[in-house]
């Protein structure tokens, strides 16, 4: 496809066999993206293919079979790493999610080498599973932990964490996309301000890597942790980027088949990496169907995806404009923001907002969109969600927009209002 032209939303359209469902007499109009992605055939085929062709365990054979379901998983790690531009397919590792990446980092590296009166740096746009980990970590370490503020226009304050970034700080686990406010932060400067002071950068990709391009080596990140599921790509798989010098002294994690090098009934020694970190029998196929979801994404071209979302973001908060009684949370502007609208009403809870347009066949996200710490920051407990991707169109913005008048208009007519 030619690089700069908008995306062919139609042509990705007919990818998704889901997109045509009928939901409550309605076409499925699919806005929680942020959650999951719906899958294109192409990866839905490469499971199958896998499984009808050459399911096999990894590794470990000299049949056929083995041989080519080990060429396809490790072809997969390859096109992970192109796709993050990370060093070597080394710096790899493969994990379930997003979650496990992070727990992975909490539980070997930060082990290793966070201690009592050490500080750990996070911020106030995380997910729960970047904040609980560090939270047991402090526990176990009588470590601080310190919370980096949002603005008022829904960013970080840079400013604090200048400040709070010192000698005394040993890791930095940031969000580069939140996945309520949908501020893009810059995740480079915080890796530039702890690397000064000698710790490192754990960046939460979960909702970058999906929807922009992303360059490991130019943010500079030490780790960096995303979830296939979010990016086309089948559930129970994720990925954790290490800097290879940084995995090649981390201990292991889990312990068990694959991971070791030798074994006596005393003692054990460990596989290379990026084997060391992925004890027993891998989730095989969703590795490769992730290497397809790749490919997926990698043609089209993170730029253009990229533009697209901002085009839509741009034309979905101009719209919410006229709507009444909705307060948006984080920026109100596309500048440094994602396909993500956050939004609570003054008067209907969020939770009867997403069944009214259930019942018009349009999925939004409702509740603390696990960052409750953040959501009640904003004076709220709840709000709803729209996220959109590749195969959203502006025409789905008209229909969520005009759901969200009718909600209106049903729930004041009812009373509620
Ligand atoms: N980090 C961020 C920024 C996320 O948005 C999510 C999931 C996670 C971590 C955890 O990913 P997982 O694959 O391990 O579950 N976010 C959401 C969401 O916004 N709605 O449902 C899941």
């Amino acid at each position: 496809m030619a690089s700069g032209a908008p995306l062919d939303v139609q042509r990705i359209r007919a990818d998704f066999p889901i997109l045509s469902r009928q939901v409550n007499g309605h076409t499925l109009t699919y806005l929680d993206n942020a959650a999951t992605s719906q899958k294109p055939t192409q990866v839905i085929q490469s499971l199958v293919d896998y499984y009808e062709r050459y399911n096999s365990n990894v590794h470990r054979g000299v049949h056929t079979l083995s041989i080519e379901a080990t060429e396809a998983y490790e072809d997969a790690r390859g096109k992970v790493q192109r796709f993050i531009n990370a060093p070597s397919p080394e710096s790899i590792i493969w994990t379930r999610n997003t979650s496990e990446s992070l727990n992975l980092v909490a539980y070997t590296w930060a082990e290793a080498n966070v201690g009592a009166g050490d500080e750990i740096v996070t911020t106030a746009m995380e997910h729960h599973s970047d904040i609980v980990p560090w939270q047991q970590l402090a526990y176990r370490k009588g470590a601080t932990l310190k919370i980096i503020r949002e603005t008022e226009t829904g960013r970080l304050d840079m400013e604090q964490a200048a400040e709070f970034i010192t000698e005394r700080t040993k890791i930095v686990a940031a969000t580069h996309m939140s996945n309520v406010l949908g501020t893009v932060n810059d995740v480079k400067a915080l890796a530039d301000a702890v690397h000064r002071v000698g710790g490192v950068m754990l960046v939460d990709g979960a909702q970058s890597v999906p929807h922009m391009p992303v360059d490991v080596q130019a943010l500079d990140c030490d780790f960096m942790a995303f979830s296939a599921h979010k990016m086309l790509g089948p559930t129970g798989i994720g990925v954790l980027y290490g800097k290879p010098e940084i995995l090649e002294v981390m201990p292991p994690w889990m312990f068990g088949g694959d991971m070791i090098l030798e074994v006596t009934f005393e003692d054990a020694s460990w596989n290379d990496l990026p084997y060391r970190f992925e004890a027993g029998t891998p989730n095989i196929a969703d590795a490769i169907a992730t290497g397809a979801a790749v490919d997926y994404l990698a043609e089209l071209g993170m730029d253009r995806v990229w533009a697209h979302e901002q085009q839509i973001t741009a034309y979905a908060l101009d719209k919410f404009k006229d709507l009444n009684g909705i307060t948006l949370l984080g920026p109100r502007e596309v500048e440094d923001k994602g396909a993500v609208i956050s939004f609570s009403h003054d008067s209907v809870h969020s939770h009867d907002l997403g069944t009214a347009l259930d019942q018009l066949g349009i999925a939004i996200r409702t509740g603390h969109h696990c960052a409750m710490p953040l959501v009640r920051s904003h004076g709220i407990i709840s709000a709803a969600r729209a996220s959109f991707y590749i195969y959203n169109t502006e025409a789905e913005v008209d229909i969520l927009v005009d759901g969200l008048n009718e909600a209106e208009e049903y729930f004041s007519k009812a009373g509620i209002l």
